[in-house]
């Protein structure tokens, strides 16, 4: 008694992708480098958020991004940190970025074989308040005699070899997992440097009354997620209660509540944006790979499972619902039922 307890059988996220390449006896240890080079830009940009209300760096670029929205500083930093990560790891010969109008080839790399897409900061106009943002990526291994091209990419989520996202929130979060693999969570411990293994196998509760959404886009929504909602907030049965509302407006935050406790997301498609607000690349499919390794369930508007939608263009948008499996179960029943 007395001396303080310290754990030493510590798994960083370095040993972790040791321990998993070494599962894989054909593996080359291109995967593991650019997952080290990830590691990287996480941590950086993980810095930046940190340091960047002391230093004053929030506040207009004066660019705008590709689709208009205003870009902060931070979003520019947290971009340029992303793709100089990823170019100079060798292993990445194409990547999608959200805040680069076109897929950036890295002609240094001819022979990588690997392709990237990311939403560097996602959630940045929570960035002056101080609200938790993060970074969604999403791994594709390129085909055997791809010329590197962005078509490369419209590949369905279902092709994905690895996806994730981070959270900067009171500590950098990190939860990734490989195809048909586990889901795991690491938590940045800022004494060590290091993602420390915290959430081992992530399985999401099958169910949970906790509802996730911009409901001030109600008006414009169509009538089965209007039914919905209502279904939710106004329950039929005897002495039914109503379910939370939770919404921080920041995608990864939102989605790292409902991994851990359940319940649902949503952005549907509506009438004033009726390819929905998130983009199928590089937000909804790494997030649908996530909650399916989960143990839950992800869809767009039309009731199509998330991760088989093939996007046309590489910043294309998509309705989502993502969640425990029974939640979401209960908007497509919705859908059916109203045909
Ligand atoms: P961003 O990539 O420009 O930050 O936008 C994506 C964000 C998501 O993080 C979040 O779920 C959504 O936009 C919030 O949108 P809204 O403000 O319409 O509720
Ligand atoms: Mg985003």
């Amino acid at each position: 008694a007395g001396a303080e307890r310290i754990n030493t059988e510590i798994v960083t996220l370095t040993r972790f992708l040791t321990e998993e390449q070494a599962k894989h006896k054909e593996a080359t240890g291109d995967f593991t480098l650019l997952c080290h080079a990830l590691q990287f830009s996480f941590k950086s940009i993980a810095y930046y958020i940190r340091r960047a209300s002391l230093i004053n760096l929030s506040g207009l670029a004066g660019s705008s991004n590709t689709t208009g929205d205003d870009q902060k500083k931070l979003d520019v930093i947290g971009n340029d940190l992303f793709v100089s990560s990823m170019r100079s790891s060798g292993r990445v010969r194409i990547l999608v970025s959200e805040e680069e109008e076109e897929a950036l080839v890295f002609h240094e790399n001819p022979h990588a074989r690997y392709a990237v897409v990311c939403d560097p900061i996602d959630g940045s106009s929570n960035l002056d308040a101080g609200v938790s943002v993060g970074t969604i990526f999403g791994i594709y291994k390129l085909a055997e005699g791809a010329k590197g091209t962005k078509e490369d990419l419209l590949k369905p989520g279902t092709d994905l070899v690895a996806s994730g996202f981070t959270m900067y929130g009171a500590s950098a979060q990190l939860v990734i997992t490989m195809k048909g693999g586990t889901v795991n969570g690491f938590t940045m411990d800022n004494g060590v440097g290091e993602f420390i293994l915290t959430h081992p196998n992530m399985i999401m509760p099958k169910k949970r009354a906790i509802y996730s959404c911009n409901e001030g886009n109600s008006l414009y929504w169509d009538e089965p997620v209007k039914a919905w909602i209502d279904s939710l907030k106004y329950p039929q049965e005897e002495g039914g209660k109503p379910y939370s509302s939770r919404y921080i407006g920041s995608m990864v935050a939102d989605a790292y509540r409902t991994l851990l406790y359940g319940g649902i997301f949503a952005y549907p498609a509506d009438k004033k944006s009726p390819k929905g607000k998130l983009r199928i690349l590089y937000e909804c499919a790494p997030m649908a790979m996530v909650f399916e390794n989960a143990g839950g369930q992800a869809v767009n508007s039309k009731m199509t499972r998330m991760l088989e939608v093939v996007p046309e263009h590489i910043h294309d948008r998509s309705g989502i619902f993502l969640g425990s499996y029974e939640e979401v179960q209960k908007v497509i029943d919705i859908h059916k039922k109203h045909g």
